[in-house]
């Protein structure tokens, strides 16, 4: 298995994000032991934790990691903790009180498996376990592992997921003007709600790694711009989608009365948005080796020309 590098093909990057997540999934998997006590909030825990997601967020912690000159398995528990929040908001996100979801990646959501109940405990569990992951990294000097401990617990609260997900509720029956004030408000929730959690996942994988501030600023950069370029891309997509599926949709609208970017700018102008944020990702990692930011640029594209 050959590392990736500047004139690897697309197949290439999908085989490489394939084998990322192997190890990604197999610490994942030791990290919540099915085991007394508590079984029942482990195997939520678990549902959520294991269940078919693209595993982002772990490997762009463990591509930074590597891109400053680390060893992937200096941040694998940081990769973990990465997955971990991210499960931990999915679970919340989905409930009755927030975005009252019954699927998540093909399967029904937690609550409606394990109750909401246990729902929200396996959550919280998530979340605690995170911190911990992250405050077991070894080999790493403990100064870095504290900053690790704060970058990532910031990426959470008031300055991070719960802020975007504060702003989206609030934003909930407001009818925005298609307007700054309205791309404003967009912003500011796909900042907090996508961007800090991949911003956080970049940052801490290049701390793990030995990363200078300057690498480590570049990469948190680089990590913002492709999280907005994931929901522009993402707006972009339900447009086409409704309009394939036009008069053979059953079920709620989940984009009626959301404010999105072609809604604010067009479709046009998202599109133009989405590669504008693509072109400066790129331009972020330019002072880095071409092949060893291999994995971010392609990860970038990968991000920008999904179909789906
Ligand atoms: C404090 C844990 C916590 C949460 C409270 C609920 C909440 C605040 C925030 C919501 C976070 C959330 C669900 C953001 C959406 C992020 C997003 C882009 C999800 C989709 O990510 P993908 O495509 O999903 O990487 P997969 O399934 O591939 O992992």
């Amino acid at each position: 298995s050959h590392s990736l590098t500047a004139e690897s093909d697309e197949s290439e990057f999908m085989s490489y994000m394939l084998r990322k997540s192997k190890p990604v999934n197999k610490a994942l998997d030791e990290a919540v032991p099915l085991c007394e006590p508590v079984l029942k909030i482990r195997e939520a825990m678990r549902y959520t934790l294991l269940s078919n997601g693209k595993r982002v967020r772990p490997m762009l912690c463990l591509a930074a990691c590597e891109l400053v000159g680390g060893h992937e398995s200096t941040a694998m528990p940081s990769a973990c903790a990465v997955e971990m929040i991210h499960a931990s908001s999915i679970i919340l996100d989905d409930l009755p009180c927030m975005d009252d979801d019954s699927l998540r990646r093909g399967k029904p959501t937690n609550h409606k498996v394990f109750g909401e109940d246990i729902a929200i405990l396996a959550s919280v569990a998530l979340m605690g376990l995170a911190v911990k992951k992250t405050s077991s990294s070894t080999d790493v000097p403990p100064e870095r592992v504290l900053r690790a401990v704060q970058v990532m617990t910031q990426a959470v609260g008031t300055e991070g997921l719960v802020a975007g997900q504060a702003e989206d509720l609030a934003g909930e029956g407001m009818s925005f003007e298609e307007n700054e004030a309205g791309l404003e408000h967009l912003e500011f929730i796909h900042i907090h709600k996508t961007a800090s959690l991949l911003e956080a996942a970049a940052v801490v994988g290049a701390l793990m790694g030995g990363g200078s501030d300057e690498e480590i600023e570049r990469l948190r950069k680089y990590a913002r711009c492709i999280g907005l370029m994931f929901q522009v891309v993402d707006d972009v997509l339900d447009v086409t989608r409704s309009s394939e599926e036009l008069g053979k949709t059953a079920g709620k609208d989940v984009m009626a009365g959301k404010l999105t970017y072609p809604k604010v700018m067009g479709v046009e102008k998202s599109r133009e948005y989405a590669e504008r944020l693509n072109r400066e990702a790129r331009e972020h990692l330019r002072g880095f080796d071409s092949d060893k930011a291999a994995p971010l640029l392609f990860l970038a594209d990968y991000i920008v020309n999904r179909q789906n």
